[in-house]
């Protein structure tokens, strides 16, 4: 009875339908015939879960079964957008959908745009980890997510007729929320403050006991593969008060104290913290508390996934693969020490021998301000215990021993070097080097691409290299899933594309090196032809979202030329408005007759600023007031637009990058550790205007340097500059007076309140650290080689067409199965039927 009674997955458009009208009376308790695009949204989202979990439940069975090898990718940030789409798509249901909900009285069309992104991430590291994820499924990889379910996640952004950034909270769970299930009996105490009493009896073990103790409560979300039956994990926490309210207050008339302890806990998952690149954060107590409550309580359900196998401790790296995704997780190493030593009894030696074979460390940036320092007396006192085990691992640990007789021995009497690896950096107050840590307690660590783990090795881990050997140091260059980044988001160039291929689409989004079979089409000029109304009529629908979101006229004639990431003075968004600014005064000097020899330009920005970070707010109120300018200008405004659009989104994304002809990724060299919206872009045959930076120089590599525009200049000029700007300095009107003229024409107030800008203006002309001196003349010069390009529709069809056809490598497929060959050691697992 059980087997016969059991849900199966849906076939047909009657299945859909049924399942949906269900839905509506049983899950919404609402009435079939009155319901609104919302209400049809969530019936399909109810019903494509009810799908997604029979593979879930058989994934999950089969892990337990056949106990493979696991890795389990922690990070704090997983930036997923939508997921109903994305779900048909994988499932193999999208078209059964779509006539299900037509048949209804829906488009498919409208009901998907009902989603609220789920935006648990600031920008490239936590959609690198939703990318990771959908490729892990699917692979077939015994992969799991661990993050933290925040109630709020990146901010809206909002922009003040001024042109100023105002954020506004993003309660994306109020139209709560098909996707998650809470799991009310999976839940771990977490302990914060109290005491660390060390027991004398020479095993280095302590008690740690006393402070404060939360609950953390488990929320799956299902990660379906693409055409598997894998259905993978993410296991989001919730923190939660262990006692709802303290009983003893309540009764003596205190009810603000009563819900205090409740409200602190709760505090801890609230809301996701704004910033990237710049650490606005130091010594947030909350940030810390956060990143400790995630760890433990992940670390705990992974001991108890791994306990249950009844497999002895020192086992456990040959079924636990950690993944550290920056430095975020990192308190995760002490954690497991303390739990091997103090609640397993193991020895140090022991426990420090299984923990380094478990955990591998991702590093995401060598900007010194984003490396993660936490003050020694904050984690003193919020977490007594692993202050002690991270003092122990610097004086006792034997692998790494900076103290000790080995690091002595190798490097006698090199104070200056043991000092520059230490855990702990003198100051006041001492600070715990996150990274430091995370190397000296990983198997292996790794960059995002070739150039950046280059940097890794030569620059800010050196010293490791030199101490450990190189061979602990790789490179996984990023990817992204073409399921999202080129199905989902440009389904018509999907559909030339499986047409040209004569391959069924499941075939090339699994090995998208067959994207290589396009190359010869670029010759044909009828398939040139399709290519090119694809992308006009992506250009359209972006123009059409402009229209009815923002109610302004985007003219579809014009080049689209593109820059969207978040608003940093590294990434140069200055650069690319300062190139406007220069481009309408070329365009205002020259004759009508000229004028009409100039190719349209439609300039896009988006992305939002770190609340605290000034300099790139001012960014975002320049780009603002320059386009009220310039596209009430009569003399250029057929040539020359100019848009930010607001509250930047994978969603906005997905629309935005099919719609690009050219996209911006300028980053001073040596900066940009991979960028991955580059890949996104190449992939929907965008060209790239580029620095010689990060991924950049791969995917280069890979479509051929004719089919990119470099310029600026390169890594390893870069530190040289930056000593003749501070030694040797060099006036701005001598050394770019095309720049310096810009500048000036700012200063003096031709877009609106001339002083404003001053401290954004001066960054430039005073230490000018992201070298736009040394390079703003030949970002011109690369501009100017873009509208040549351009003139030459035919030519520029072609380079696109080609750039497609070369992305194979940045597939998150092939990355994901490195990391699971090459690092964590784990096999694909085939989902057996329940
Ligand atoms: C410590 C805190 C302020 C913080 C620093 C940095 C918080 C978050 C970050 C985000 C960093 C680590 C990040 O997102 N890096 C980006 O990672 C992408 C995926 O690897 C790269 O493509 C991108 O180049 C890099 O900037």
């Amino acid at each position: 009875v059980w087997k016969e009674s059991m849900r199966t997955l849906d076939k047909d458009v009657n299945d859909v339908t049924k399942s949906m009208v269900t839905h509506v009376q049983t899950s919404l308790a609402r009435q079939p015939y009155n319901i609104d695009n919302l209400g049809a949204y969530q019936a399909a989202a109810h019903s494509a879960r009810d799908n997604l979990l029979i593979n879930w439940n058989d994934t999950q069975m089969t892990y337990t079964r056949k106990a493979p090898k696991r890795a389990y990718y922690l990070s704090l940030e997983f930036l997923m957008g939508r997921t109903l789409d994305n779900a048909l798509l994988n499932l193999g249901l999208k078209d059964q959908y779509k006539d299900g909900v037509k048949k209804l009285g829906f488009s498919i069309e409208d009901i998907l745009d009902q989603e609220r992104d789920a935006a648990l991430g600031n920008g490239g590291l936590g959609r690198l980890a939703a990318c990771y994820l959908d490729s892990s499924a699917s692979q077939e990889l015994p992969v799991w997510g661990y993050g933290l379910r925040y109630k709020y996640g990146i901010f809206q952004q909002l922009i003040s007729p001024a042109g100023d950034q105002l954020e506004a909270p993003d309660p994306w769970l109020d139209n709560q929320n098909p996707w998650e299930l809470p799991r009310l009996d999976v839940t771990y105490e977490v302990r914060f403050y109290g005491h660390a009493d060390r027991l004398d009896d020479g095993t280095g073990r302590a008690i740690w006991q006393g402070g404060q103790e939360v609950l953390a409560q488990a929320y799956d979300v299902m990660i379906p593969g693409y055409g598997t039956q894998t259905t993978n994990n993410l296991r989001l926490w919730e923190s939660k008060p262990k006692r709802g309210f303290d009983l003893n207050s309540f009764n003596a008339g205190n009810y603000e104290g009563a819900v205090e302890s409740s409200n602190s806990a709760a505090a801890i998952t609230s809301v996701l913290y704004p910033n990237d690149h710049t650490n606005f954060t130091v010594g947030k107590e909350l940030r810390l508390k956060q990143q400790y409550f995630w760890t433990a309580a992940s670390l705990a359900d992974i001991l108890r996934r791994f306990k249950n196998l009844g497999k002895p401790m020192n086992e456990l790296p040959d079924y636990v693969a950690i993944q550290l995704n920056d430095t975020h997780p990192t308190l995760a190493i002490p954690e497991l020490m303390r739990i091997l030593i103090d609640e397993e009894d193991l020895r140090w030696d022991h426990a420090w021998s299984i923990v380094t074979n478990v955990f591998f460390y991702t590093n995401h940036t060598v900007l010194p301000e984003a490396l993660e320092k936490w003050p020694v007396p904050m984690i003193e006192h919020v977490l007594p215990r692993h202050m002690q085990i991270i003092y122990d691992i610097r004086t006792t640990d034997d692998a790494i021993s900076l103290a000790d007789s080995s690091f002595k021995k190798k490097y006698p009497g090199d104070r200056d070097r043991l000092a520059r690896m230490s855990l702990i950096e003198e100051g006041m107050p001492k600070q715990v080097r996150m990274a430091h840590l995370a190397v000296i307690g990983s198997r292996k660590v790794n960059g995002v691409a070739e150039l950046h783990s280059d940097l890794v090795r030569t620059t800010i881990l050196k010293d490791f290299v030199d101490f450990e050997g190189v061979s602990k140091f790789g490179n996984v260059t990023n990817g992204i899933t073409p399921r999202r980044w080129l199905d989902q988001c440009n389904p018509e160039l999907s559909a030339l594309i499986s047409k040209t291929l004569k391959l069924d689409k499941s075939v090339w989004l699994k090995d998208l090196f067959k994207l290589e079979g396009l190359l010869p089409f670029a010759e044909d000029a009828a398939f040139r032809k399709e290519w090119a109304a694809i992308k006009q009529r992506n250009k359209e629908r972006l123009a059409n979202y402009v229209q009815t979101t923002l109610g302004l006229t985007i003219r579809t004639d014009a080049m689209f030329d593109v820059q969207i990431k978040r608003i940093h003075e590294y990434k140069r968004q200055t650069l690319n408005i300062l190139g406007v600014i220069h481009r309408y005064f070329t365009l205002k000097n020259m004759s009508a007759v000229e004028r009409k020899k100039v190719n349209p330009r439609v300039v896009f920005f988006a992305g939002k600023a770190a609340p605290a970070y000034f300099i790139a707010k001012l960014t975002i109120r320049l780009i603002v007031n320059v386009a009220r300018v310039i596209n009430a200008d009569p003399d250029t405004k057929d040539y020359l637009q100019l848009y930010f659009l607001p509250d930047y989104s994978v969603s906005l994304a997905e629309v935005l990058i099919p719609a690009s002809d050219i996209s911006q990724h300028i980053s001073t060299a040596g900066t940009e550790a991979s960028g991955t919206s580059n890949m996104k872009f190449c992939l929907n045959g965008g060209l790239l205007l580029g620095t010689v930076d990060g991924a950049n120089i791969e995917i280069a590599e890979e479509v051929g340097e004719s089919n990119v525009f470099f310029f600026g200049h390169l890594t390893p000029a870069v530190e040289d500059l930056r000593y003749q700007h501070l030694y040797h300095p060099v006036p701005i009107e001598q050394k770019c007076p095309a720049l310096a003229h810009v500048i000036n024409q700012v200063s003096a107030g031709v877009f609106g309140d001339g002083g404003v800008y001053e401290p954004l203006l001066n960054t430039i002309r005073q230490s000018d650290y992201y070298l736009l001196t040394d390079d703003f003349d030949s970002y011109i010069a690369a501009l100017a080689m873009v509208d040549e390009a351009y003139l030459d529709k035919d030519e520029w069809v072609k380079k696109s067409i080609r750039t497609t056809a070369k992305m194979g490598k940045f597939s998150s497929d092939r990355a994901i199965v490195e990391y699971a060959e090459s690092y964590w050691n784990i096999e694909p697992v085939t989902i057996q039927k329940s």
